[in-house]
C-alpha cells in the first residue's frame, strides 16, 4: 500500500504526564492507522496517483475527481495533520526555541509569549474538532491560524504548517475530560522546537 503510519519518534509513555499513554496509543493505532487505511483503500492503488505527494494531493484538492475529494479531505488530512504532530512533540521538550526560529517568532509576533498566547487563544477557541497551526506564509511570516475536522493549511493556501495541536477531543479527553484548556497549558511541555525548526528550512 502507498501510505504508511511513520514510526513514532518515542515510546507511548514517553509523553507522560502531559499526554497519557492509553491517549497515545489510542491516538496512535486507531485513529490515525484509521486514517492511512481510509486512504489507502480509497486511492492507495490507484495509478493516477502513485507519483502524487501527500503534501501535493491536498494542496490541489480541488483538482482531485469530485468523488474523491472528502474522502481524501478527511483522511489524506488526518494522516498528514497527525504525521506532522508526532513529529513536532518529544519526552523532555518544551521550554523556548532557540536560534532561527526564535528570531523568526520574535519578528512575527514581537516576542514568544505573545505568540505562545495567540497560539493558545487559537487552540482554544476552535469550535469543535479541529488543530491550531503556526505556518510560514509566502512572504515568510509566521502566522497563527486554525482549522476544522482533519482540514490543514495547505487546503487553501501556500502556507507551509511547522507546528501543530490536535483539538479533537480524541486527543485529551481520557486524562482530561472537558478541560482543553489544562491540555493545551500542558502540550508546551513538549513540544519539539527543534523538529519544529527543521519544518522552517
Ligand atoms: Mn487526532
Amino acid at each position: 500500500m502507498k501510505y504508511e503510519l511513520p514510526k513514532l519518534p518515542y515510546s507511548y509513555l514517553d509523553l507522560e504526564p502531559y499526554i497519557d499513554s492509553k491517549t497515545m496509543e489510542i491516538h496512535y493505532s486507531k485513529h490515525h492507522a484509521g486514517y492511512v487505511t481510509n486512504l489507502n483503500s480509497a486511492i492507495g492503488t490507484r495509478k493516477d496517483f502513485k507519483d502524487v505527494s501527500l503534501e501535493n494531493l491536498l494542496k490541489n484538492l480541488s483538482s482531485i475527481p469530485k468523488e474523491l475529494q472528502n474522502v481524501v479531505r478527511n483522511n489524506g488530512g488526518g494522516h498528514y495533520n497527525h504525521s506532522l504532530f508526532w513529529k513536532i512533540l518529544k519526552k523532555d521538550g518544551g521550554g523556548k526555541p532557540k536560534g532561527k526560529l526564535r528570531e523568526r517568532i520574535n519578528e512575527s509576533f514581537e516576542s514568544f509569549d505573545l505568540f505562545k498566547e495567540e497560539f493558545t487563544t487559537s487552540s482554544l477557541t476552535r469550535f469543535g474538532s479541529g488543530w491550531a497551526w503556526l505556518v510560514l506564509d509566502s512572504s515568510n511570516k509566521l502566522k497563527v491560524v486554525s482549522t476544522p475536522n482533519q482540514d490543514n493549511p495547505l487546503m487553501d493556501s501556500n502556507d507551509k504548517p511547522i507546528l501543530c495541536l490536535d483539538v479533537w477531543e480524541h486527543a485529551y479527553y481520557l486524562k482530561y475530560q472537558n478541560r482543553r484548556a489544562e491540555y493545551i497549558e500542558a502540550f508546551w511541555n513538549i513540544v519539539n522546537w527543534n523538529g519544529v525548526e527543521e519544518n522552517m528550512d
